[in-house]
């Protein structure tokens, strides 16, 4: 594995968009005392249930801490890898490399992390360990990587369609907590640079309440080129109804790298989901502090859903509109099985959702395997 400190573009390599074909996702095994309920058993169910299904149609490699690994290796089925790599959480999105392709060869690339706004907002500390997953993983995999660790970026800041398209918004990446040194113009050129991106359209805000300061994997995601859900929600009452709106109007005017107007799909919201106290009362405390209150409102949306080669799983919150969100994904995605994960709000509880759990990596035609 070599470390290269030039561009993925000027080496003819970008990011597929998550639609085209994979040779494998990478997650990592739920641990965190204060993030997963009753020391992350609820956690591990739903983590288990939705590796199953991926593994149905890709690769599938599972880190598990050391003191994890046999929990890890009881509950998934033979054909998933478990490797053992520390971590501080389980973001995979997040702190996993992202995968860039030349159609022959992958490439990962090493963003900084630093738990989603460092010492000015971040979630936790320290969070050295999910930083080297990155570098780890690249060199496990036997893939060449770029040093881009200067630069703070997660994955589920960011969507590309593959043709030169990528979508982010500002409120993640304009924030105080990642790259403030930089410009809007400096950080457009870098994710042009590495993501083999032409053109970045930048959404305002993301999911209302979202810890990841509106990550666009909860708000937005490009179904085909051209074609996107977006989070939506007609009750004027809810805050969310100004962000998404505000994202509409953004994405109709806007038209991709290749010149197209995107049409949006309207992806309704579950109805405001706020975390139980009996739930709370699951979670540990982070330096004698909750990290939940009774009540808080968690960023539910189906939006963060995962394209695997043969299926799309989309969380389900017990609510009336689980149904129509995957009834609606099925129209967009009629070569998959679009499948609802029952238990995604123990995943939910945890920050994020099945795309925040999830890191693909491109399918490649020079493997060994
Ligand atoms: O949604 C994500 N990509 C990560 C959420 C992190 C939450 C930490 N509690």
């Amino acid at each position: 594995m070599e470390i290269l400190h030039g561009e993925p573009i000027k080496d003819g390599f970008f990011m597929p968009a998550e639609f085209s074909r994979h040779y494998g996702c990478i997650l990592i095994w739920p641990h965190r005392r204060d993030s997963w309920q009753n020391g992350a058993y609820a956690a591990r169910r739903a983590f288990t249930e939705l590796i199953e299904i991926i593994a149905e149609s890709e690769k599938v490699i599972v880190c598990a801490r050391y003191e994890d690994y046999d929990s890890a290796r009881k509950a998934l089925p033979g054909n998933v890898r478990v490797v053992e790599m520390s971590s501080d959480d389980s973001w995979a999105r997040d702190v996993a490399p992202t995968f860039v392709t030349n159609g022959k060869t992958v490439r990962g690339i090493d963003w900084g992390f630093n738990a989603w706004g460092g010492l000015f907002d971040g979630l936790y500390f320290p969070w050295d360990k999910d930083n080297k997953m990155a570098r780890k993983l690249c060199d496990m995999l036997d893939v060449d990587t770029y040093d881009k660790r200067n630069f703070i970026l997660e994955g589920g800041s960011i969507h590309t369609d593959g043709e030169g398209t990528i979508l982010t918004t500002e409120e993640c990446l304009l924030g105080k907590g990642r790259n403030p040194q930089m410009s809007k113009d400096e950080i457009e050129n870098m994710l042009c640079r590495c993501l083999g991106g032409k053109k970045v359209i930048w959404l305002k805000r993301g999911i209302y309440n979202d810890e990841t300061n509106g990550h666009i994997d909860n708000i937005c995601a490009f179904t085909s080129p051209a074609e996107a859900v977006l989070a939506w929600t007609d009750d004027k009452t809810d805050p969310q109804y100004e962000i998404s709106s505000e994202c509409l109007d953004i994405l109709e005017s806007s038209t991709d790298a290749k010149g197209r107007k995107i049409r949006v799909h309207k992806l309704p919201l579950p109805k405001p989901v706020h975390i139980t106290e009996e739930e709370c009362m699951g979670l540990d405390d982070m330096d004698g502090e909750p990290t939940r209150i009774p009540g808080e409102r968690l960023a539910a949306s189906y939006v963060n859903f995962y394209i695997s080669n043969r299926s799309v799983i989309v969380p389900q919150f017990g609510d009336k509109n689980d149904k129509n969100a995957v009834d609606i994904l099925q129209s967009l995605f009629p070569d998959r099985k679009v499948i609802g994960l029952k238990n995604s709000r123990d995943i939910l509880i945890g920050g994020g959702n099945i795309h925040c759990i999830t890191q693909q990596i491109p399918y490649f035609t020079n493997r060994s395997d």
